[in-house]
């Protein structure tokens, strides 16, 4: 059943001349048929350099618009349109428009994990691998609102030293895993390296040897002698880790870690996307524009 599907889907993207992405959190499956595997942001930018005329993107909504906006051109599909993301979801456009009234003066840096609508209205964005380096260049004397991450956003306070006006959204995958799930594990295998990503909540942080975002977990694992790591973030991310470094094991921290959205996307729900032409992701004029502005912003 599985070959026959695999072999649809390689045949109906042949014939659409459509590239398939897969986020780092996809389940496995998913990622082995993918033509891409990565980050949204690297995702995206790699779509669009491709000769694609259609992007399929295996993740959440807020990837696929990303790869629309950088992709104005390209029919950029995503194969369940309930794929949200809560953390995207708890900033609004209003809400974000509100706050900057009430801090007219402050640089508004937005984290990828967000609407269009809210890139569009922001200054620059960040991913979880940059917003450290992105939240240092501004200078000293501007106020900083940082959204929608309040767990992301406060690692950023601590590693600059800087004070920020913080939205307090949250990714609820990341929160559910817990300090004491690393501590633990960390007991029964002494000589294991924590991973984590800062979206977590800062106990967890503590409690790890790393930070950083999924690519740079994926580095620190390939680059760091360890056997065995303690992984902590969204579990699809074990896939790749395993795949890539055979001779280490990976621990979930929390089998919790597992984002209900993320896994929405389905090798049936890909074919489906494929043969349906659906469901297409749009983001209209002026916003588009605008939030690439944003992300070029943080690309400079
Ligand atoms: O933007 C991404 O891809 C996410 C959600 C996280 C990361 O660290 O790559």
């Amino acid at each position: 059943m599985s070959e026959a599907l695999i072999s649809r889907i390689e045949s109906l993207k042949d014939e659409m001349g459509a590239v398939i992405l897969a986020h780092n959190y996809q389940r496995g499956d998913v990622q082995d048929i993918a033509d891409l595997v990565g980050d949204s942001l690297d995702l995206s930018r790699k779509a669009a350099a491709t000769d694609a005329k259609v992007v399929v993107f295996c993740g959440v909504y807020f990837m696929a618009e990303t790869a629309a906006i950088l992709s104005p051109e390209k029919t950029v599909l995503i194969p369940d349109k309930n794929a949200g993301c809560p953390l995207a979801n708890m900033l609004s456009l209003r809400e974000l428009e509100d706050l900057r009234r009430k801090h007219p003066d402050a640089v508004v840096v937005t984290y990828v994990n967000s609407s269009a609508a809210v890139k569009a209205a922001s200054d620059t964005c960040c991913t979880s691998a940059n917003a450290v380096k992105i939240v240092s260049e501004i200078p000293p004397e501007k106020e900083i609102i940082f959204a929608p991450d309040m767990s992301l956003g406060s690692y950023v306070a601590e590693e600059t030293g800087r004070s920020l006006i913080l939205w307090q959204g949250y990714c609820p995958t990341h929160h559910r895993i817990l300090a004491s799930d690393i501590l633990n594990l960390k007991k029964e295998h002494p000589n294991a390296l924590a991973a984590v990503h800062p979206e977590c909540t800062e106990d967890v942080r503590d409690a790890a040897d790393f930070v950083g975002s999924t690519s740079q977990i994926l580095e620190y694992c390939h680059e760091e002698d360890a056997g065995i790591f303690i992984i902590g973030t969204e579990i699809g991310i074990i896939h790749r880790l395993k795949k890539e470094n055979p001779g280490k094991e990976f621990l979930p921290a929390s089998e919790m870690g597992d984002c209900p959205n993320m896994k929405l996307i389905t090798l049936e729900k890909i074919a489906w996307a494929l043969e349906d032409n659906s469901y297409r992701v749009t983001v209209p004029e002026p916003t588009a524009s605008l939030a690439r502005c944003a992300i070029e912003r943080m690309l400079a």
